[in-house]
């Protein structure tokens, strides 16, 4: 894919693909370390980080704050007619795709198709723009990551969707989650992402809680069924997040979604969507609940962004911090890659990055530092440098007593017997800052 596309206008004029030229290059607008064909441990760069571009950011984020108005004007949100404005965003975002060179992108219903209070007339606005995206998919090769449902912003969603305790509520939202399955198989999607935007509570004075619980658990059934049936064959997500909107969400981290999942028995089809910024707001790091994930064999995919470590809300910053991504390359390499998941960038510019080109200096930041942290992770693993120590703390596990305890075959009272016998255990060191000075050098002198 190494065409632009261009529709009836061009909405990023002067700026064309954008190329690697490497590090040394003073070209702001070229990839300085990530070069999409470059192979890494036997795959392509492209192939191991499949980039998406969040259509909700990138094609409608105005920089609007709850203090202020918006400040960013784009062009192709300007016409009052709802359907050529889908269609102007549509040729902007396929635009900005191609000439970027991401792989794949994802979007939200009235991301990308105007909304409508009955469901037969917001069937027919997604039906009119699903056909524009496949146009402009079959054009470019650009190919879908996930789609969603948005079941949050809508006023009728204020107490949640799936866990609304109004039913004509929870009803309605799956009639929106059907026409996003539908399009989702029409356009070839591989995943499809779950958020529970206001799946929470804030009182428990008028939650039932287990009962909104099951309910979420039904909804969710019913929507695997029934994309199974239509010929959805890819992954279901669940996007942990811990707070925003709701006080107490129920997806709030890694493991407590994989609680959930296991309850109900949903974790044959469903994996988990990991945000950068969810983790951290959770009181994680962005490496922790990957790992957690990975562990379970549910680590499905990746909104790959990062919060502000002074702020405790969303702010959803494109990820530039290397070393973060360093640390989660190494868990996404350990899981042997993203399979059908991908790099999503749910991010956003920030509100006084006012140029039309900031959106591409915006991503081209995020890609680069992935790409670096995908070769910094992977010379890590192959000089074998975690694995290592890590391994090497677990030694006396892996022979005699230690190993018949891992199996099972120890009681109490012989546990009892061995701690009686080892009357002075020599402690161990962890390492922590000989293996960090390790990854630092291999960081800075590869
Ligand atoms: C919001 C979420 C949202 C999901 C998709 O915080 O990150 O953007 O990724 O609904
Ligand atoms: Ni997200
Ligand atoms: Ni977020």
């Amino acid at each position: 894919m190494s065409t632009v596309y261009t529709g009836n206008k061009e909405y990023f004029p002067g700026i064309g693909k954008i190329g690697y030229e490497g590090p040394a290059s003073d070209n702001p607008l070229s990839f300085k370390f990530y070069d999409e064909n470059k192979i890494v441990a036997g795959k392509s760069m492209k192939e191991h980080l499949r980039f998406a571009v969040a259509y909700w950011h990138t094609m409608t984020a105005t920089g609007a704050d709850p203090f202020g108005a918006g400040t960013i004007e784009r062009e192709w949100n300007s016409n009052s007619d709802p359907l050529a404005a889908a269609e102007e965003k549509a040729d902007a975002a396929f635009e900005f795709i191609s000439k970027l060179g991401a792989p794949y992108y994802c979007f939200h219903d009235v991301d990308a198709a105007p909304d409508a209070d009955s469901v037969s007339d917001y069937e027919s606005n997604v039906a009119a723009v699903g056909d524009m995206l496949l146009q402009r998919q079959k054009a470019t090769g650009i190919k879908l990551l996930w789609n969603t449902a948005n079941l949050f912003s809508h006023p009728r969603y204020m107490n949640g969707a799936a866990t609304n305790p109004d039913f004509r509520v929870l009803a309605r939202g799956a009639a929106q989650i059907k026409a996003m399955l539908d399009l989702n198989v029409k356009l070839g999607g591989e995943n499809y992402v779950f958020w529970g935007g206001r799946e929470g509570y804030t009182q428990l004075f008028n939650t039932d809680m287990k009962r909104e619980l099951e309910h979420m658990a039904r909804f969710l059934e019913i929507a695997r069924d029934y994309g199974r049936r239509i010929g959805f064959t890819g992954t279901f997500l669940i996007e942990p997040k811990p707070m925003e909107p709701s006080k107490h969400q129920y997806d709030s981290d890694a493991a407590a979604v994989i609680g959930f999942l296991k309850t109900y028995g949903l974790d044959g089809d469903f994996k988990l969507n990991i945000e950068g910024n969810h983790a951290t707001l959770a009181g994680k790091s962005f490496a922790h609940d990957l790992q957690v994930a990975a562990d379970a064999g549910l680590l499905g995919s990746i909104d790959a962004n990062r919060g502000d470590p002074q702020n405790g809300w969303d702010t959803d910053q494109f990820p530039t911090d290397v070393y973060d991504a360093v640390s989660a390359m190494l868990v996404v390499l350990g899981n042997s890659g993203l399979h059908t998941g991908g790099l999503n960038f749910d991010a956003h510019i920030r509100r006084n990055s006012t140029d039309l080109e900031d959106l591409f200096h915006a991503h081209i930041g995020g890609m680069d530092s992935f790409a670096l942290a995908l070769e910094i992770a992977q010379t890590i693993m192959d000089r074998g440098l975690v694995k290592r120590y890590r391994d090497a703390r677990y030694e006396n596990f892996n022979s005699g007593t230690g190993a018949r305890f891992e199996k099972g075959e120890l009681t109490l009272e012989e546990l009892r017997n061995i701690a009686a016998e080892n009357k002075d255990i020599p402690r161990i060191s962890g390492k922590q800052e000989l293996i960090e000075n390790l990854i630092n050098q291999i960081m800075f002198s590869r």
